[in-house]
């Protein structure tokens, strides 16, 4: 009786461990599109912003225009004008040169990753306004400061009410 006991409540420790993973990853899991565009109106992500949680999956997907990236501003390019514009502490992400029609480029958001503002442009099209703001959880970081010199089109979207 009493080794059954402690198997019923192995068990249950085990049962109340997986159910906290289940748990954990139902909290995000989700996978958010965005769109990379190219046409008459403009070089453009749509939507330009999305709040995301840990644990979602970002999918970049190249609608028309290419080529396209999905840079985060890491400050890894200062050549081309690239601030830190992510959390501390954040890894950027980089999607490389997307080229053909329907390519796409998934980033996982870490399930630990930092709460903040991630904000990312197109390389080929940085120069033409295609950027983009990813807010992982709550803004914050550097990406929330409003850059005055350099108002993006996806700032403006979130001030006017774009999830
Ligand atoms: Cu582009």
């Amino acid at each position: 009786m009493k080794v059954f006991t402690l198997v019923a409540i192995a068990v249950g420790l085990v049962l109340g461990l997986s159910l906290g993973q289940q748990v954990a990853v139902a909290q995000g899991g989700q996978v958010i599109e965005v769109k990379m565009i190219g046409d008459s109106v403009g070089f453009r992500f749509e939507p330009a912003g999305i709040v995301v949680q840990p644990g979602d999956t970002i999918r970049w997907v190249l609608e028309s225009g290419p080529p396209h990236t999905a840079t985060a501003y890491a400050g890894d390019l200062p050549a081309v004008g690239d601030p830190r514009r992510i959390p501390d502490g954040a890894p950027g992400f980089d999607s490389g040169l997307l080229v053909n029609l329907g390519d796409a480029f998934e980033y996982a958001i870490p399930a630990d990753a930092p709460l903040g503002t991630y904000d990312y442009y197109c390389l080929p099209h940085i120069l033409l306004g295609m950027k983009g703001t990813v807010i992982v959880g709550q803004p914050g970081g550097p990406g929330s400061e409003i850059n005055e010199e350099e108002p993006t089109r996806s700032r403006q979207g979130i001030q006017g009410g774009r999830g």
